[in-house]
């Protein structure tokens, strides 16, 4: 006869002090299959019924107590595990940042923010659309027919003829289908920035098949080539942070605006030889804006009469007027992700461009 009192307290006493191995070590010993409570179980099918009666309650009353042992045991030491995880991961919240900040604001990002806070104070509102246009929005609309060459200059990016029959879409090859979309939907006045994501097949140091552009539109009552240059004077002063800049308005083509003229920057040199945009007595010129007053025919595609309202437009290149202030020579390395690159040319994300702060200064 097992001394089932013994038995039971030699359990319950291993189990008040084991920790969650030895606590299964004991159920597997005692409750497994080839326990001792399990075998003492067994031995009640070769009892006498009267026999049985006795030591069935006794045999079970023991394999529940130490049942309920274990439970209780391992409760109390997940709980105490749970809490010595607490005490140690605490996170105080409230600190201050460990690690110097890695990430910095992309030049390209930097400009964007700048034109925006430059021709905000002129009051334009920044506009955006779709990067993927159908061809009336990107070409039709502006005065760029089917057989126009323009389309071929553009190198555009189409894509494979749409299941829907409809119109064949494209990646934007300009912003001024945005442009085409605030005529459509607001009322004049009109005077806004479109800044964004552009795209065409074309890739050396100085083109990268995405690129960035910004271009401005106003549309009023009695707009002139006056307010054009006046406007892309003061972007340009703002932009460079000097006032002795000199622009040059070359007579040229676009479909879009008529007339249209191409801007040019003086630049002068510095001790090194390196050109400088600005200097009262250019000694050379830089292109960096194209321009135009908006074509009556692209004012009409809007649905606006080109007989009460007219405009200007210019674009010019995002990358293009970053690499010029910022002074980066390869295009390409603004689109490699080098973390190195972004170290060295990139901006503080506190570094908010303001007009009473300096832009980028
Ligand atoms: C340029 C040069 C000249 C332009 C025109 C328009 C619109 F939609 F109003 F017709 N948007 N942008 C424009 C005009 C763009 O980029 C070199």
């Amino acid at each position: 006869m097992t001394d089932l009192p013994a038995l039971q307290s030699g359990l319950l006493s291993e189990i008040a002090v084991a920790d969650l191995a030895a606590l299964e070590a004991v159920r597997v010993r005692a409750l497994g299959k080839q326990g001792e409570v399990t075998a003492l179980l067994k031995t009640l099918g070769g009892m006498s019924p009267e026999e049985r009666l006795v030591e069935g309650p006794r045999i079970q009353g023991l394999r529940e107590a130490v049942t309920e042992a274990i439970a209780t045991r391992k409760v109390a030491l997940e709980q105490a595990a749970l809490d010595a995880r607490l005490a140690s991961e605490k996170l105080d919240l409230t600190l201050p940042a460990q690690a110097a900040p890695q990430g910095s604001v992309h030049p390209v990002s930097q400009v964007m923010d700048e034109l925006a806070e430059i021709f905000a104070d002129l009051g334009f509102a920044v506009a955006t659309g779709p990067e993927i246009e159908d061809d009336w929005h990107n070409f039709t609309a502006l005065n760029i027919p089917e057989t126009h060459p323009a389309r071929a200059m553009h190198d555009t990016f189409y894509f494979p003829e749409g299941a829907d029959g409809g119109q064949k879409m494209l990646l934007r090859t300009h912003t001024s289908p945005v442009q085409i979309r605030t005529m459509m939907t607001t009322p004049p006045p009109i005077r806004i920035i479109a800044p964004g994501r552009t795209y065409r097949s074309d890739s050396d140091a100085t083109h990268t098949p995405m690129f960035h552009q910004v271009e401005g539109l106003v549309i009023d009552r009695g707009i002139t080539l006056g307010h054009l240059k006046w406007t892309l004077e003061t972007f340009v002063k703002a932009f460079f942070q000097r006032d002795d800049i000199v622009l040059r308005l070359r007579p040229s083509y676009f479909p879009f605006t008529e007339p249209s003229a191409e801007v040019d920057v003086g630049f002068t040199r510095d001790k090194t030889g390196r050109r400088v945009i600005g200097g009262a007595e250019p000694d050379g010129w830089m292109e960096i804006l194209g321009s135009g007053m908006v074509h009556p025919k692209v004012i009409a595609s809007c649905g606006l009469d080109p007989a009460e309202w007219q405009g200007f437009a210019f674009g010019c290149g995002i990358d293009r007027l970053a690499m010029l202030k910022y002074g980066m020579d390869d295009l390409r390395a603004f689109f490699d992700g080098d973390l190195r690159w972004l170290r060295h040319y990139g901006f503080a994300a506190l570094d908010v461009p303001t007009l009473s702060g300096g832009v980028g200064a």
